[in-house]
């Protein structure tokens, strides 16, 4: 259950497509509704993403990707402990730190990319960098984190960056090759092609405003 765009289900929606699991999207706000706290449901799930298998729910995005990768095979090699840490890091570097600056506006936004040296986001990149032994996060197979990073990047990349990119010749990914590497690999799976839904709908764009104010 969510939304129709991949926003925060992207990383669940990847998985089951690379795995070939199939699965129906039911992104209609009745049907979100009938299953979400935050809409009045007396369920143990609060917002969307919400994955329903069989008569087991389980909402949030990092736990839906780790409920999900896990069902999907996506483990190999990964230490679960370790996985669940970086999906919390990931949160606090995407949207607890890129997302919140830039709600504040784009001088923060630029703050938070640039200022400092090292920046707070290359401090908190230059962990997410470290964690990825390479080519993967957890070595030779994608795991639960590489599709988490990749649909966090992507909402980042889509709603602002990659317009932030070519009027302000800023690429905040320039200097973390390894992430960029993993997205990338993600980005070239044939699965990922296939899938047409969007990454992003209409009013999740970032404004002009942020744009002029990143100064
Ligand atoms: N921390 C949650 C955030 C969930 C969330 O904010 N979902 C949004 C859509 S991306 C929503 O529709 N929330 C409804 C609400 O909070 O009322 C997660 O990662 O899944």
């Amino acid at each position: 259950y969510y939304w129709p765009m991949m926003g925060r289900a992207g990383a669940v929606m990847r998985m089951l497509d690379y795995a070939g699991v199939p699965y129906k999207h039911k992104s209609e706000f009745g049907e979100i509704a009938s299953v979400c706290g935050a809409f009045g449901a007396q369920t143990t799930v609060f917002a969307p993403p919400v994955v329903v298998d069989g008569d087991y729910t389980i909402s949030q995005s990092t736990a839906t990707a780790m409920y999900v990768g896990k069902k999907c095979g996506l483990t190999k090699g990964m230490d679960e402990d370790k996985a669940l840490q970086i999906l919390a890091d990931l949160i606090d570097t995407f949207e607890n730190g890129i997302g919140a600056a830039a709600d504040k506006g784009g001088s923060s936004l630029k703050q938070f990319f640039e200022d400092g040296e090292p920046s707070r986001f290359a401090k908190l990149m230059g962990n997410i960098e470290r964690n990825i032994q390479g080519p993967y996060f957890f070595g030779a197979s994608l795991t639960v984190p590489d599709f988490v990073l990749a649909a966090l990047t992507d909402w980042q990349d889509f709603t602002k960056l990659e317009r932030l990119k070519k009027e302000k010749g800023f690429d905040p990914w320039s200097g973390y090759p390894k992430a960029a590497a993993v997205v990338a690999a993600v980005r070239a799976l044939p699965s990922y092609k296939v899938n047409q839904l969007q990454v992003v709908r209409d009013g999740f764009y970032a404004k002009d405003e942020l744009f002029a104010a990143y100064r």
